[in-house]
């Protein structure tokens, strides 16, 4: 038996057979600093509400794959230390020892396919890291999106990964990139990443219907949905370059490594952007958990 329990907004759109949209906890934990990293989970939840959705926060509290948290729950865990970041290598071993951990994208969708939710928002996958071809750091979230049937919708992969190899890994891994109203493939901060997307799609319906096809076909796996984030919250890609490099030199000297890459990198963009890239990062979350509630509006009504 898995130890699993929904929260009674969730419980009931699952009987009313409404809607639904996962949504992650690590940003929580570990992606955005104290208190804003609970108004924004806030702030998202109640974006997926207004269009029409219903919003579930996953995480793993005492030993309990948790889908759908309380305010109280979302504001414990925004606040605590030490949280361990769950994907899919631990997550097995958290739920057994009746842990608690926030969930990344590998870890979400493994619970939001356990609960029947098919579509899920977050802000940006992980993915290759620069210098891979030395650390061999690449996230599980890309096998992942290779063999859980969930469509994720992000601002693309963080522009502080090997963008290119990134999407090579994805290639190979046979997982359709699809990005939303444009050609380009969209790098998190920015829209654009000088790389041209795989795939492109205009409107929700077409993502639920390519959903819905490679299931029909047998494929396993889910779809990266790349969705830019709106022009005015952008922080140009010239911008930021040489700011994500102070940043990768700096985690290089002082040896981050693992898991702690991403966290370390997102918390000294934050301070050399002196807040910006923190503004644009509610925004782009905002902006696909309202993407995000269209697909999984249009996942239900082309439901086989
Ligand atoms: N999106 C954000 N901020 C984040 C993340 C996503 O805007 O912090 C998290 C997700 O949980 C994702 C993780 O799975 O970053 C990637 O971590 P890693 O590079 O260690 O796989």
């Amino acid at each position: 038996m898995i130890p699993m329990e929904f929260s009674a907004e969730v419980e009931t759109a699952r009987h009313e057979g409404r809607p639904l949209v996962a949504l992650e906890s690590t940003i929580i934990t570990h992606g955005m600093p104290w208190p804003r990293n609970v108004e924004t989970a806030r702030l998202v939840e109640a974006e997926v509400r207004a269009h029409g959705a219903v919003p579930a926060t996953i995480a793993v509290l005492d030993g309990v794959l948790r889908v759908g948290l309380s305010d109280g729950e979302l504001t414990a865990l925004g606040q605590a230390q030490g949280v361990a970041k769950l994907s899919r290598a631990d997550f097995a071993a958290c739920l057994a020892r009746k842990g608690t951990g926030s969930t990344t994208v590998a870890a979400t969708m493994i619970g939001a396919r356990l609960a029947g939710i098919e579509v899920f928002a977050t802000g940006g996958i992980g993915g290759v890291h620069r210098g891979a071809e030395r650390s061999f750091d690449v996230s599980a979230d890309l096998q992942e999106l290779s063999q859980t049937a969930v469509s994720v919708v992000a601002a693309g992969a963080k522009a502080i990964l090997d963008l290119p190899k990134t999407l090579e890994v994805l290639e190979t891994l046979g997982v359709p990139v699809i990005a939303f109203g444009q050609d380009e493939l969209p790098a998190f901060w920015s829209r654009s990443s000088g790389l041209r997307a795989p795939l492109r799609m205009d409107r929700p319906s077409q993502i639920a219907a390519a959903q819905r096809m490679r299931a029909a076909l047998g494929l396993p796996g889910g779809q990266l949905v790349a969705n830019p984030i709106p022009e005015a919250d952008e922080i140009p890609a010239e911008t930021l370059a040489p700011l994500i490099a102070q940043a990768l030199d700096e985690a290089d000297s002082q040896g981050i490594a693992a898991k702690a890459v991403t966290p370390f990198l997102l918390s000294r963009i934050f301070e050399l952007t002196e807040g910006r890239s923190l503004e644009a990062n509610i925004a782009l979350v905002l902006n696909n958990a309202r993407l995000a509630a269209r697909i999984a509006a249009e996942l239900g009504s082309q439901r086989a």
